[in-house]
């Protein structure tokens, strides 16, 4: 293991108040987020979409990488230069989804295991030559009525670990993704108290299986009320109890946690993380890693029309200024 090379990677990650933009949706979710705009869900598509992001002008003010999918990180640009080529060249670093999605659990089908285990030494090197320096795996936990349980907790977080000390091995740095949904009509406590334990057993795991936590990356759900909860707790109190809970659980060895925007709001994702920053007093670097909260302006500016091109770069610059601003903890002030 390069433990130089990793803790350099993960450093990088979360450096310069930057951030990192989540673009690895997987066909199936690619084919949701084109559906919404009316784009049909073909190569061709996905790729200029991604282009399109990618070649926004200053994305490396506010952008140190990006997580893709499989084929993104084998494609070429419409000129032919390679995706991943294109944004080394702007000083972005490609990152890449390895796992192969949350399956049933066995026994609990209401319970999510994330699987991609098998062959992943053999991935990993192919993805370290084809360009990548980070990697990611989302484990998928859901809350409600009797779950998660405490099987679907250490089976996710054993594969976390796996997955974490096998990309190291391969000198990708391992985005650690534990993801605690906010579908439910759970209460901000229910939430903090599962990510608590969540967190908990990942470390244990992590601890456990050996991984170096220097060279590794946090990416968890913020503290914050189910959306179906009749009381939603205000921006304030999700940002304290989601520092609560990370200083409990989360070593001050690992250099960032770059949060997941989960289907808050884009302004929403931006103020909580604002708000966590304005606390100062971190041990951490404190971050973004958001799909939706990054892209969904950007997404209706574009509406597949290249023509629309600057609109929607401008859009997803926009976002990805004010989460830098947010790294800061400046983003109110600036507003
Ligand atoms: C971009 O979406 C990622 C997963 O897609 P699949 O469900 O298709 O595998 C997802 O893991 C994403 O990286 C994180 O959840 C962060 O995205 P959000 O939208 O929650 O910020």
């Amino acid at each position: 293991m390069n433990k130089q090379e990793l803790s350099a990677t993960a450093n990088a990650m979360v450096a310069d108040n930057k951030g990192l933009l989540a673009a690895d949706e997987s066909t199936g979710t690619m084919g949701k987020r084109l559906d919404s705009i009316g784009v049909e869900n073909v190569e061709d598509n996905r790729r200029d979409y991604r282009e399109m992001m990618f070649r926004s002008e200053g994305i490396g003010n506010y952008i140190s990488g990006v997580i893709l999918y499989d084929e993104t990180l084998r494609q070429n640009a419409a000129d032919g230069t390679p995706l991943a080529k294109l944004l080394n060249d702007t000083g972005v670093i490609p990152g890449i989804k390895v796992d192969m999605g949350a399956k049933d659990l066995p026994g609990r089908p209401a319970e999510k295991i994330t699987e991609g285990l098998d062959g992943l030494p053999g991935r990993v090197e192919e993805y370290y030559n084809l360009g990548a320096r980070f990697a990611k795996w989302r484990a998928v936990i859901d809350i409600a009525d009797g779950i998660p349980s405490r099987y679907a907790i250490h089976t996710n977080a054993h594969a976390l670990a796996r997955y974490a000390k096998i990309c190291q091995e391969g000198g990708l740095c391992p985005i650690v993704e534990p993801e605690i949904l906010m579908d439910g009509a759970h209460d901000i406590n229910r939430c903090q108290e599962v990510t608590e334990e969540v967190l908990d057993v990942v470390y244990n795991e992590l601890y456990l299986q050996e991984v170096y936590l220097e060279g590794s990356i946090l990416k968890p759900n913020m503290v914050i009320s189910g959306k179906k909860c009749a009381t939603q707790a205000p921006a304030d109190e999700v940002a304290a109890k989601t520092v609560e809970t990370l200083k409990r659980c989360v070593p001050s060895a690992v250099p960032g946690i770059m949060f997941l925007s989960g289907g808050q709001s884009e302004e929403d994702a931006t103020v909580h993380l604002d708000l966590m920053n304005a606390m100062g007093d971190l041990p951490w670097g404190l971050s973004f890693s958001y799909g939706r909260a990054l892209q969904q302006s950007a997404l209706q500016a574009w509406k597949g029309e290249a023509a629309n091109n600057a609109a929607a770069q401008a859009a997803f610059i926009e976002r990805a200024k004010a989460n830098s601003q947010a790294c800061a903890g400046t983003y109110s002030k600036a507003a």
